[in-house]
Protein backbone atom coordinates (compact mmCIF):
# COMPACT_ATOMS: atom_id res chain seq x y z
CA UNK A 1 0.00 0.00 0.00
CA UNK A 2 1.36 3.65 -0.96
CA UNK A 3 1.16 5.82 1.48
CA UNK A 4 2.38 9.82 1.79
CA UNK A 5 4.16 9.52 4.96
CA UNK A 6 6.35 11.77 7.44
CA UNK A 7 9.56 10.16 9.22
CA UNK A 8 7.34 10.65 12.48
CA UNK A 9 4.22 8.65 11.05
CA UNK A 10 6.33 6.37 8.99
CA UNK A 11 7.83 5.35 12.38
CA UNK A 12 4.30 5.00 14.17
CA UNK A 13 3.29 2.55 10.87
CA UNK A 14 6.47 0.60 11.48
CA UNK A 15 5.94 0.63 15.09
CA UNK A 16 2.30 -0.77 14.97
CA UNK A 17 3.16 -3.25 12.09
CA UNK A 18 6.26 -4.71 14.67
CA UNK A 19 3.60 -5.55 17.07
CA UNK A 20 3.88 -2.70 19.53
CA UNK A 21 1.54 -3.34 22.81
CA UNK A 22 2.62 0.16 24.19
CA UNK A 23 4.22 3.61 23.73
CA UNK A 24 5.17 6.55 25.96
CA UNK A 25 6.33 10.07 25.27
CA UNK A 26 6.25 13.65 26.22
CA UNK A 27 5.53 16.25 23.50
CA UNK A 28 8.82 17.77 22.01
CA UNK A 29 9.46 19.16 18.77
CA UNK A 30 10.36 17.35 16.31
CA UNK A 31 9.06 13.92 18.00
CA UNK A 32 5.38 14.42 18.37
CA UNK A 33 3.26 13.37 16.04
CA UNK A 34 5.03 9.78 16.35
CA UNK A 35 2.79 8.99 19.67
CA UNK A 36 -0.14 11.07 18.16
CA UNK A 37 -0.55 8.57 15.14
CA UNK A 38 0.16 5.61 17.19
CA UNK A 39 -2.24 6.70 18.94
CA UNK A 40 -5.00 6.24 16.23
CA UNK A 41 -4.56 2.62 16.34
CA UNK A 42 -6.49 0.90 18.68
CA UNK A 43 -4.53 -2.30 19.76
CA UNK A 44 -1.46 -0.15 21.33
CA UNK A 45 -1.53 1.86 24.47
CA UNK A 46 -0.03 5.06 24.09
CA UNK A 47 0.14 7.20 26.51
CA UNK A 48 1.77 10.70 27.11
CA UNK A 49 4.01 10.62 30.69
CA UNK A 50 4.31 13.54 32.52
CA UNK A 51 8.53 13.35 31.79
CA UNK A 52 10.80 11.66 29.62
CA UNK A 53 12.50 9.56 32.12
CA UNK A 54 8.83 8.23 33.32
CA UNK A 55 7.84 7.55 29.91
CA UNK A 56 10.80 5.45 29.55
CA UNK A 57 10.67 3.65 32.50
CA UNK A 58 7.09 2.66 31.80
CA UNK A 59 8.43 1.40 28.45
CA UNK A 60 10.61 -0.48 30.43
CA UNK A 61 8.13 -2.23 32.11
CA UNK A 62 6.08 -3.04 29.44
CA UNK A 63 9.22 -4.37 27.59
CA UNK A 64 10.12 -6.70 31.14
CA UNK A 65 6.29 -8.12 30.80
CA UNK A 66 7.46 -9.47 27.35
CA UNK A 67 5.76 -6.49 25.36
CA UNK A 68 7.08 -5.01 22.48
CA UNK A 69 7.32 -1.20 23.51
CA UNK A 70 8.15 2.02 22.12
CA UNK A 71 9.91 4.91 23.68
CA UNK A 72 9.63 8.48 21.61
CA UNK A 73 11.40 11.74 22.54
CA UNK A 74 12.72 14.72 21.10
CA UNK A 75 16.90 14.89 21.63
CA UNK A 76 16.88 16.81 25.18
CA UNK A 77 14.00 14.35 26.13
CA UNK A 78 16.55 11.92 26.28
CA UNK A 79 19.20 13.61 28.58
CA UNK A 80 15.51 13.21 31.34
CA UNK A 81 15.62 9.59 30.64
CA UNK A 82 19.15 9.20 30.36
CA UNK A 83 19.29 7.84 34.12
CA UNK A 84 17.13 4.85 33.06
CA UNK A 85 19.10 4.70 29.27
CA UNK A 86 22.59 3.67 31.03
CA UNK A 87 21.63 0.53 32.70
CA UNK A 88 18.65 -0.62 30.48
CA UNK A 89 21.31 -1.50 28.58
CA UNK A 90 23.48 -3.73 31.23
CA UNK A 91 20.13 -5.09 31.55
CA UNK A 92 18.68 -5.88 28.47
CA UNK A 93 14.82 -6.24 27.90
CA UNK A 94 12.68 -8.99 27.47
CA UNK A 95 9.96 -7.21 24.75
CA UNK A 96 11.35 -5.68 21.64
CA UNK A 97 11.99 -2.34 22.80
CA UNK A 98 12.89 1.24 20.39
CA UNK A 99 14.17 4.24 21.54
CA UNK A 100 13.72 6.78 19.34
CA UNK A 101 15.40 10.24 19.95
CA UNK A 102 14.09 13.18 16.78
CA UNK A 103 17.03 15.64 16.73
CA UNK A 104 16.83 19.06 15.82
CA UNK A 105 20.02 20.16 14.37
CA UNK A 106 19.48 23.88 13.73
CA UNK A 107 17.54 24.27 16.84
CA UNK A 108 14.27 25.16 14.63
CA UNK A 109 12.45 24.62 17.62
CA UNK A 110 15.10 23.60 20.30
CA UNK A 111 17.10 24.78 22.77
CA UNK A 112 20.16 23.41 21.95
CA UNK A 113 21.27 21.18 18.87
CA UNK A 114 23.40 18.17 20.96
CA UNK A 115 23.61 14.61 18.38
CA UNK A 116 22.07 12.34 20.42
CA UNK A 117 24.35 9.48 18.69
CA UNK A 118 26.58 10.06 21.45
CA UNK A 119 24.47 8.55 23.86
CA UNK A 120 24.53 5.10 21.92
CA UNK A 121 28.28 5.56 22.00
CA UNK A 122 28.29 6.04 25.61
CA UNK A 123 25.00 3.51 26.67
CA UNK A 124 26.95 0.64 24.15
CA UNK A 125 23.51 -0.02 22.61
CA UNK A 126 23.01 0.09 18.45
CA UNK A 127 22.14 3.37 16.57
CA UNK A 128 20.46 3.77 13.44
CA UNK A 129 19.45 6.70 11.13
CA UNK A 130 17.35 6.60 8.44
CA UNK A 131 17.18 8.96 5.34
CA UNK A 132 13.97 9.06 4.20
CA UNK A 133 10.37 8.21 5.37
CA UNK A 134 10.68 4.53 3.77
CA UNK A 135 13.75 3.58 5.62
CA UNK A 136 12.31 4.83 8.53
CA UNK A 137 9.40 2.73 8.64
CA UNK A 138 11.44 -0.45 7.52
CA UNK A 139 13.67 0.14 9.65
CA UNK A 140 11.25 0.56 12.82
CA UNK A 141 10.11 -2.85 11.86
CA UNK A 142 13.24 -4.43 12.15
CA UNK A 143 14.69 -2.98 15.03
CA UNK A 144 12.07 -4.60 17.39
CA UNK A 145 13.26 -7.74 15.99
CA UNK A 146 17.31 -6.52 16.20
CA UNK A 147 16.48 -5.63 19.93
CA UNK A 148 14.71 -9.25 20.85
CA UNK A 149 17.66 -11.10 19.12
CA UNK A 150 20.53 -9.11 21.05
CA UNK A 151 18.93 -8.63 23.99
CA UNK A 152 19.43 -4.47 23.82
CA UNK A 153 17.50 -1.45 23.51
CA UNK A 154 18.01 -0.39 20.12
CA UNK A 155 18.09 3.48 19.20
CA UNK A 156 16.45 5.40 16.37
CA UNK A 157 17.97 8.85 15.65
CA UNK A 158 16.10 11.28 13.20
CA UNK A 159 16.24 15.00 12.44
CA UNK A 160 14.00 17.31 11.88
CA UNK A 161 13.92 17.21 8.13
CA UNK A 162 13.01 13.38 8.06
CA UNK A 163 10.81 13.89 11.24
CA UNK A 164 8.55 16.51 9.06
CA UNK A 165 9.31 16.20 5.39
CA UNK A 166 6.52 13.43 3.88
CA UNK A 167 7.27 11.10 1.02
CA UNK A 168 5.70 8.19 -0.61
CA UNK A 169 6.24 4.81 1.52
CA UNK A 170 5.14 1.11 0.51
CA UNK A 171 3.72 0.04 4.16
CA UNK A 172 2.42 -3.31 4.07
CA UNK A 173 -0.31 -2.61 6.61
CA UNK A 174 -0.46 -5.81 8.79
CA UNK A 175 0.27 -6.26 12.56
CA UNK A 176 2.07 -9.04 14.30
CA UNK A 177 1.76 -9.31 18.09
CA UNK A 178 3.84 -10.63 19.69
CA UNK A 179 4.57 -11.77 23.31
CA UNK A 180 7.27 -13.45 25.58
CA UNK A 181 6.69 -14.95 29.12
CA UNK A 182 8.77 -13.08 32.13
CA UNK A 183 10.72 -15.42 34.39
CA UNK A 184 11.84 -14.12 37.29
CA UNK A 185 15.90 -13.46 36.70
CA UNK A 186 16.78 -10.78 39.13
CA UNK A 187 20.61 -11.77 37.76
CA UNK A 188 19.37 -10.23 34.27
CA UNK A 189 17.27 -7.38 35.85
CA UNK A 190 17.85 -6.29 39.37
CA UNK A 191 21.15 -4.02 38.74
CA UNK A 192 22.69 -4.33 41.85
CA UNK A 193 26.84 -3.90 41.50
CA UNK A 194 27.15 -8.02 41.76
CA UNK A 195 25.13 -8.37 39.16
CA UNK A 196 25.66 -5.30 37.11
CA UNK A 197 29.44 -6.36 36.82
CA UNK A 198 28.76 -9.55 35.06
CA UNK A 199 26.18 -7.73 33.38
CA UNK A 200 29.03 -4.90 32.16
CA UNK A 201 30.59 -8.51 30.76
CA UNK A 202 27.91 -9.86 28.71
CA UNK A 203 27.24 -6.21 26.98
CA UNK A 204 30.51 -6.02 25.87
CA UNK A 205 30.44 -9.38 24.45
CA UNK A 206 27.02 -8.00 22.70
CA UNK A 207 28.74 -4.88 21.91
CA UNK A 208 31.61 -7.87 19.14
CA UNK A 209 28.63 -9.25 17.89
CA UNK A 210 26.96 -6.00 16.71
CA UNK A 211 29.64 -4.88 15.34
CA UNK A 212 29.79 -8.07 12.98
CA UNK A 213 26.08 -7.41 12.45
CA UNK A 214 26.89 -3.70 11.34
CA UNK A 215 29.20 -5.10 8.60
CA UNK A 216 26.51 -7.14 7.19
CA UNK A 217 23.91 -5.22 7.49
CA UNK A 218 22.38 -4.87 4.38
CA UNK A 219 20.92 -1.05 4.77
CA UNK A 220 25.29 0.19 4.97
CA UNK A 221 25.97 0.19 1.67
CA UNK A 222 28.58 1.05 -0.59
CA UNK A 223 27.70 2.85 -3.80
CA UNK A 224 30.91 2.50 -5.86
CA UNK A 225 30.81 5.67 -8.53
CA UNK A 226 33.72 7.82 -9.38
CA UNK A 227 37.22 6.59 -8.06
CA UNK A 228 38.32 10.54 -7.76
CA UNK A 229 35.64 11.28 -4.51
CA UNK A 230 34.53 9.09 -1.70
CA UNK A 231 31.73 10.39 0.50
CA UNK A 232 30.54 8.70 3.85
CA UNK A 233 27.64 9.88 5.41
CA UNK A 234 24.32 8.74 7.02
CA UNK A 235 20.71 10.33 7.65
CA UNK A 236 19.82 13.11 5.74
CA UNK A 237 22.94 14.04 5.09
CA UNK A 238 22.59 11.54 2.17
CA UNK A 239 20.41 13.15 0.46
CA UNK A 240 22.27 16.83 0.28
CA UNK A 241 25.67 14.36 -0.92
CA UNK A 242 23.30 12.58 -3.52
CA UNK A 243 21.60 15.83 -4.98
CA UNK A 244 25.51 17.64 -5.15
CA UNK A 245 27.75 14.71 -5.88
CA UNK A 246 25.58 12.86 -8.56
CA UNK A 247 28.83 10.70 -9.87
CA UNK A 248 30.52 10.55 -6.20
CA UNK A 249 30.82 7.49 -4.70
CA UNK A 250 28.72 6.95 -1.75
CA UNK A 251 29.34 4.77 1.49
CA UNK A 252 25.63 5.11 3.39
CA UNK A 253 25.81 4.23 6.69
CA UNK A 254 21.97 3.17 8.50
CA UNK A 255 23.37 1.55 11.53
CA UNK A 256 26.00 3.80 12.78
CA UNK A 257 27.18 2.89 15.95
CA UNK A 258 28.97 0.38 16.16
CA UNK A 259 30.56 0.97 12.71
CA UNK A 260 30.60 -0.91 10.07
CA UNK A 261 34.45 -0.84 10.34
CA UNK A 262 35.31 -3.96 7.13
CA UNK A 263 33.00 -1.73 4.82
CA UNK A 264 34.88 1.70 6.15
CA UNK A 265 38.29 -0.18 5.46
CA UNK A 266 37.14 -1.49 1.96
CA UNK A 267 35.77 2.10 1.09
CA UNK A 268 38.82 4.42 1.77
CA UNK A 269 40.89 1.93 -0.08
CA UNK A 270 38.67 1.99 -3.27
CA UNK A 271 38.47 5.52 -3.90
CA UNK A 272 41.42 8.56 -3.87
CA UNK A 273 39.78 10.73 -1.73
CA UNK A 274 36.88 10.43 1.35
CA UNK A 275 35.01 13.16 2.95
CA UNK A 276 32.62 12.23 5.65
CA UNK A 277 29.58 14.39 6.23
CA UNK A 278 26.96 14.00 9.11
CA UNK A 279 24.98 16.61 10.40
CA UNK A 280 26.14 17.86 13.72
CA UNK A 281 29.06 16.03 15.39
CA UNK A 282 31.67 14.41 13.26
CA UNK A 283 30.45 11.64 15.17
CA UNK A 284 31.53 8.78 12.26
CA UNK A 285 34.15 10.64 11.32
CA UNK A 286 36.34 10.45 14.69
CA UNK A 287 35.41 7.23 14.83
CA UNK A 288 37.11 6.59 11.41
CA UNK A 289 39.95 8.88 11.95
CA UNK A 290 40.31 6.75 15.17
CA UNK A 291 40.89 4.16 13.04
CA UNK A 292 43.83 5.75 11.48
CA UNK A 293 41.99 6.33 7.72
CA UNK A 294 43.09 9.60 6.53
CA UNK A 295 39.57 11.03 5.87
CA UNK A 296 38.53 14.72 5.73
CA UNK A 297 35.13 15.59 8.05
CA UNK A 298 32.44 18.22 7.33
CA UNK A 299 30.04 18.59 10.07
CA UNK A 300 29.98 21.12 12.88
CA UNK A 301 27.13 23.64 14.20
CA UNK A 302 23.86 23.47 12.10
CA UNK A 303 21.83 21.28 9.48
CA UNK A 304 23.91 20.25 6.44
CA UNK A 305 22.55 21.77 2.86
CA UNK A 306 23.84 21.37 -0.32
CA UNK A 307 25.09 24.56 -1.00
CA UNK A 308 27.14 23.98 2.33
CA UNK A 309 28.66 20.77 0.84
CA UNK A 310 29.74 22.34 -2.61
CA UNK A 311 31.53 24.77 -0.38
CA UNK A 312 33.41 22.65 1.77
CA UNK A 313 34.12 19.81 -1.37
CA UNK A 314 34.48 22.43 -4.46
CA UNK A 315 35.33 25.87 -2.77
CA UNK A 316 31.59 26.98 -4.58
CA UNK A 317 31.09 29.78 -2.84
CA UNK A 318 27.67 29.93 -1.59
CA UNK A 319 24.48 31.97 -3.64
CA UNK A 320 23.50 34.69 -1.65
CA UNK A 321 19.85 33.69 -0.04
CA UNK A 322 16.90 35.60 -0.84
CA UNK A 323 15.95 38.37 1.75
CA UNK A 324 12.46 37.77 2.87
CA UNK A 325 10.93 39.64 6.02
CA UNK A 326 11.71 38.20 9.17
CA UNK A 327 8.57 37.17 10.86
CA UNK A 328 9.81 36.51 14.48
CA UNK A 329 7.13 34.16 16.73
CA UNK A 330 4.74 36.24 18.97
CA UNK A 331 2.42 35.09 21.51
CA UNK A 332 -0.65 34.81 20.13
CA UNK A 333 -3.29 37.54 20.02
CA UNK A 334 -5.54 37.05 23.36
CA UNK A 335 -2.84 34.72 25.03
CA UNK A 336 -2.96 34.38 28.67
CA UNK A 337 0.78 34.80 29.03
CA UNK A 338 0.66 38.28 27.82
CA UNK A 339 -0.30 40.32 30.80
CA UNK A 340 1.88 38.31 33.27
CA UNK A 341 4.90 39.84 31.05
CA UNK A 342 3.33 42.86 30.56
CA UNK A 343 3.49 43.32 34.97
CA UNK A 344 6.82 42.08 35.04
CA UNK A 345 8.35 44.08 32.80
CA UNK A 346 6.75 46.88 34.62
CA UNK A 347 7.58 45.66 38.01
CA UNK A 348 11.50 45.78 36.29
CA UNK A 349 12.02 42.23 38.23
CA UNK A 350 14.25 39.67 37.34
CA UNK A 351 12.73 36.57 35.77
CA UNK A 352 14.03 32.85 35.23
CA UNK A 353 11.84 31.66 32.69
CA UNK A 354 11.26 28.07 31.65
CA UNK A 355 10.31 26.55 28.12
CA UNK A 356 6.87 26.55 26.81
CA UNK A 357 5.03 29.28 24.62
CA UNK A 358 6.09 31.93 27.15
CA UNK A 359 9.79 31.60 26.49
CA UNK A 360 8.37 34.24 23.63
CA UNK A 361 8.81 36.74 26.64
CA UNK A 362 12.61 37.32 26.51
CA UNK A 363 12.12 39.10 23.12
CA UNK A 364 11.37 42.68 22.70
CA UNK A 365 9.03 44.94 23.66
CA UNK A 366 8.06 42.28 26.78
CA UNK A 367 12.13 41.76 27.51
CA UNK A 368 10.96 40.10 30.47
CA UNK A 369 12.75 37.05 31.03
CA UNK A 370 16.42 36.71 32.17
CA UNK A 371 17.12 33.22 31.67
CA UNK A 372 15.97 29.71 30.16
CA UNK A 373 17.80 26.69 30.57
CA UNK A 374 15.56 23.83 30.37
CA UNK A 375 12.74 22.27 31.07
CA UNK A 376 12.02 23.19 35.41
CA UNK A 377 15.70 25.05 35.86
CA UNK A 378 13.54 28.33 36.45
CA UNK A 379 12.20 27.05 39.55
CA UNK A 380 15.60 25.77 40.76
CA UNK A 381 17.84 28.48 39.80
CA UNK A 382 14.99 31.16 41.59
CA UNK A 383 15.82 29.06 45.10
CA UNK A 384 19.22 30.37 45.35
CA UNK A 385 19.03 33.71 42.84
CA UNK A 386 16.73 34.63 45.70
CA UNK A 387 17.67 33.16 49.07
CA UNK A 388 21.15 33.54 48.86
CA UNK A 389 21.27 37.37 47.57
CA UNK A 390 18.14 38.59 49.27
CA UNK A 391 16.93 39.43 45.16
CA UNK A 392 13.64 40.25 45.06
CA UNK A 393 13.07 37.78 41.26
CA UNK A 394 10.52 35.19 40.28
CA UNK A 395 10.36 32.18 38.55
CA UNK A 396 7.96 31.52 35.36
CA UNK A 397 6.83 27.62 34.24
CA UNK A 398 3.71 26.67 32.58
CA UNK A 399 1.51 24.32 33.74
CA UNK A 400 2.75 21.26 31.24
CA UNK A 401 6.41 22.21 32.41
CA UNK A 402 4.91 22.02 35.75
CA UNK A 403 4.11 18.51 35.54
CA UNK A 404 6.90 17.53 33.66
CA UNK A 405 9.71 19.08 36.26
CA UNK A 406 8.52 21.66 38.61
CA UNK A 407 6.89 19.37 41.37
CA UNK A 408 9.83 18.39 42.65
CA UNK A 409 11.35 22.28 42.26
CA UNK A 410 8.49 23.56 44.80
CA UNK A 411 9.41 20.56 47.07
CA UNK A 412 13.40 21.79 47.19
CA UNK A 413 12.42 24.65 47.98
CA UNK A 414 9.89 24.64 50.68
CA UNK A 415 11.99 21.99 52.25
CA UNK A 416 15.15 24.21 52.07
CA UNK A 417 13.19 27.12 53.21
CA UNK A 418 13.59 29.17 50.03
CA UNK A 419 12.11 32.83 49.74
CA UNK A 420 11.43 33.37 45.97
CA UNK A 421 7.74 33.39 44.37
CA UNK A 422 6.85 31.24 41.59
CA UNK A 423 4.17 32.10 39.07
CA UNK A 424 2.81 28.81 37.03
CA UNK A 425 1.22 30.42 34.09
CA UNK A 426 -1.62 27.31 33.59
CA UNK A 427 -3.24 27.82 30.26
CA UNK A 428 -4.65 24.41 30.50
CA UNK A 429 -2.70 22.33 28.39
CA UNK A 430 0.67 22.32 26.59
CA UNK A 431 0.55 24.93 23.91
CA UNK A 432 3.59 25.06 21.80
CA UNK A 433 3.33 21.72 20.82
CA UNK A 434 0.21 21.28 20.01
CA UNK A 435 -2.06 21.33 22.61
CA UNK A 436 -1.59 17.73 24.06
CA UNK A 437 -2.92 17.05 27.13
CA UNK A 438 -1.24 16.46 30.59
CA UNK A 439 -2.57 15.88 34.33
CA UNK A 440 -4.66 18.61 34.70
CA UNK A 441 -6.44 18.23 31.89
CA UNK A 442 -8.26 15.25 32.76
CA UNK A 443 -7.85 13.91 29.13
CA UNK A 444 -5.46 11.21 28.41
CA UNK A 445 -3.07 10.21 24.97
CA UNK A 446 -6.26 8.70 23.03
CA UNK A 447 -8.69 11.86 24.13
CA UNK A 448 -10.56 9.81 26.93
CA UNK A 449 -11.14 11.04 30.43
CA UNK A 450 -9.06 9.98 33.10
CA UNK A 451 -8.86 12.06 36.67
CA UNK A 452 -7.74 15.45 36.73
CA UNK A 453 -5.25 16.78 39.25
CA UNK A 454 -4.92 20.40 39.82
CA UNK A 455 -2.25 22.00 40.54
CA UNK A 456 -2.94 23.55 43.33
CA UNK A 457 -3.45 20.45 45.09
CA UNK A 458 0.27 19.57 44.60
CA UNK A 459 1.36 22.84 45.53
CA UNK A 460 0.04 22.59 48.48
CA UNK A 461 0.76 19.02 48.80
CA UNK A 462 4.36 19.97 48.36
CA UNK A 463 4.10 22.24 51.77
CA UNK A 464 3.28 25.59 50.12
CA UNK A 465 1.67 27.85 52.40
CA UNK A 466 1.07 30.83 50.46
CA UNK A 467 -1.02 29.37 47.19
CA UNK A 468 -2.93 32.65 45.29
CA UNK A 469 -4.51 31.77 41.87
CA UNK A 470 -5.52 35.02 39.64
CA UNK A 471 -7.14 36.16 36.13
CA UNK A 472 -4.31 36.65 33.94
CA UNK A 473 -6.36 38.98 32.01
CA UNK A 474 -6.81 41.45 34.92
CA UNK A 475 -3.75 43.38 35.04
CA UNK A 476 -4.55 45.32 38.28
CA UNK A 477 -4.94 42.06 40.02
CA UNK A 478 -1.76 40.66 38.38
CA UNK A 479 -0.14 43.88 40.11
CA UNK A 480 -0.78 43.42 43.36
CA UNK A 481 -0.93 39.73 43.60
CA UNK A 482 3.06 40.05 42.46
CA UNK A 483 3.81 43.25 44.47
CA UNK A 484 2.70 41.31 47.35
CA UNK A 485 3.90 38.12 47.21
CA UNK A 486 7.16 39.38 46.83
CA UNK A 487 7.32 41.16 49.00
CA UNK A 488 7.02 38.25 51.19
CA UNK A 489 10.25 36.35 53.00
CA UNK A 490 8.93 32.81 52.59
CA UNK A 491 8.26 30.95 49.63
CA UNK A 492 5.12 31.29 47.20
CA UNK A 493 3.54 30.74 44.51
CA UNK A 494 1.00 32.33 42.11
CA UNK A 495 -1.09 30.59 39.63
CA UNK A 496 -2.30 32.22 36.80
CA UNK A 497 -4.90 30.49 35.25
CA UNK A 498 -6.88 30.89 31.93
CA UNK A 499 -7.32 28.61 29.19
CA UNK A 500 -4.75 28.73 25.62
CA UNK A 501 -6.66 31.57 23.83
CA UNK A 502 -6.68 28.70 20.73
CA UNK A 503 -9.05 26.92 22.86
CA UNK A 504 -11.26 29.15 23.58
CA UNK A 505 -14.35 30.99 21.27
CA UNK A 506 -13.22 34.18 20.03
CA UNK A 507 -14.38 37.32 21.73
CA UNK A 508 -15.90 40.12 20.23
CA UNK A 509 -12.92 42.45 19.21
CA UNK A 510 -12.18 45.79 20.51
CA UNK A 511 -11.28 48.96 17.72
CA UNK A 512 -9.27 52.10 18.79
CA UNK A 513 -11.35 55.09 18.35
CA UNK A 514 -9.05 57.97 16.40
CA UNK A 515 -10.77 60.74 18.22
CA UNK A 516 -9.14 59.69 21.26
CA UNK A 517 -5.71 57.80 20.31
CA UNK A 518 -2.68 60.07 20.52
CA UNK A 519 -0.75 57.82 18.97
CA UNK A 520 1.36 57.50 22.31
CA UNK A 521 2.11 53.82 21.68
CA UNK A 522 1.58 52.14 24.80
CA UNK A 523 -0.78 49.68 23.86
CA UNK A 524 2.03 48.42 21.55
CA UNK A 525 4.20 47.73 24.47
CA UNK A 526 1.96 44.39 24.77
CA UNK A 527 3.29 42.81 22.01
CA UNK A 528 -0.17 42.06 20.13
CA UNK A 529 -0.25 41.03 17.08
CA UNK A 530 -3.60 42.60 16.64
CA UNK A 531 -1.94 45.86 17.37
CA UNK A 532 -0.30 47.97 14.42
CA UNK A 533 0.80 51.44 13.92
CA UNK A 534 -2.26 53.25 11.62
CA UNK A 535 -0.35 56.25 10.26
CA UNK A 536 0.66 58.00 13.41
CA UNK A 537 -1.89 56.24 15.91
CA UNK A 538 -2.38 52.65 16.92
CA UNK A 539 -5.33 50.47 14.88
CA UNK A 540 -6.94 47.18 15.70
CA UNK A 541 -6.62 44.62 13.34
CA UNK A 542 -10.02 43.07 14.44
CA UNK A 543 -9.58 40.05 12.29
CA UNK A 544 -7.11 39.04 14.86
CA UNK A 545 -8.20 40.68 17.92
CA UNK A 546 -9.17 38.22 20.58
CA UNK A 547 -11.02 40.64 22.97
CA UNK A 548 -8.78 40.07 25.92
CA UNK A 549 -8.95 43.80 26.78
CA UNK A 550 -5.24 43.96 27.76
CA UNK A 551 -5.06 46.87 25.36
CA UNK A 552 -8.13 48.76 26.77
CA UNK A 553 -6.82 48.34 30.83
CA UNK A 554 -3.47 50.42 29.53
CA UNK A 555 -4.50 52.85 27.12
CA UNK A 556 -4.13 56.10 29.36
CA UNK A 557 -6.91 57.83 27.19
CA UNK A 558 -9.24 55.21 27.21
CA UNK A 559 -9.51 55.27 23.61
CA UNK A 560 -9.92 51.62 23.46
CA UNK A 561 -13.58 50.70 23.47
C1 LIG B 1 13.17 17.70 28.19
C2 LIG B 1 12.28 18.40 27.25
N1 LIG B 1 11.15 17.80 26.84
C3 LIG B 1 10.30 18.44 25.99
C4 LIG B 1 10.60 19.69 25.54
C5 LIG B 1 9.62 20.42 24.62
N2 LIG B 1 8.83 21.31 25.46
C6 LIG B 1 9.36 22.37 26.05
S1 LIG B 1 8.36 23.14 27.09
C7 LIG B 1 7.13 22.11 26.78
C8 LIG B 1 5.80 22.26 27.44
C9 LIG B 1 5.14 23.52 27.14
O1 LIG B 1 3.90 23.52 27.77
P1 LIG B 1 3.58 24.44 28.98
O2 LIG B 1 4.64 24.39 30.01
O3 LIG B 1 2.22 24.12 29.45
O4 LIG B 1 3.62 25.90 28.35
P2 LIG B 1 2.74 26.49 27.13
O5 LIG B 1 3.48 26.21 25.86
O6 LIG B 1 1.40 25.86 27.19
O7 LIG B 1 2.70 27.95 27.39
C10 LIG B 1 7.54 21.15 25.87
C11 LIG B 1 6.68 20.09 25.40
C12 LIG B 1 11.82 20.27 25.97
N3 LIG B 1 12.22 21.47 25.57
N4 LIG B 1 12.62 19.62 26.82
Amino acid sequence: MRSFLSGNESIAHGSYEAGVRYASSYPGTPSTEILETLSRFPEVETEWAVNEKVALECVIGASLSGLRSLYASKHVGLNVAADPLMTLSYTGVNGGLLIVSADDPSMHSSQNEQDNRWYALSAKIPLFEPSDSQEAYELTKLLFDLSEKFDTPTLLRTTTRLSHSKCVVNIEGKRTEFKRLYKKDPQKYAAIPAYARKMKIRMMERLDKLRELSDNFSYNKIELRSKKLGIVTSGVSYNYVREAFKDASVLKITMSFPLPWKKIEQFCRSVDKVYVVEEVDPFIGEQIKAMGLNIQTISGSFEMSVEKLKKEILNEEIPKSIDVPVRPPVLCPGCPHRGVFYILHKLKLTVLGDIGCYSLAVLPPLCSMDFILCMGAGINALHTFSKLNNKKAVAVIGDSTFYHSGITGVLNSVYNKGTGTIIILDNMTTAMTGHQPHPGTGRNAKGGKTQKIPIENIVEACGVEHIRIVNPFDLEELKETISEEIERDEFSVIIARAPCALMVEKKEPLHINPEKCTGCNVCLSLDCPAIQKNGDKAGIISSLCNGCTLCKQICPFGAIE
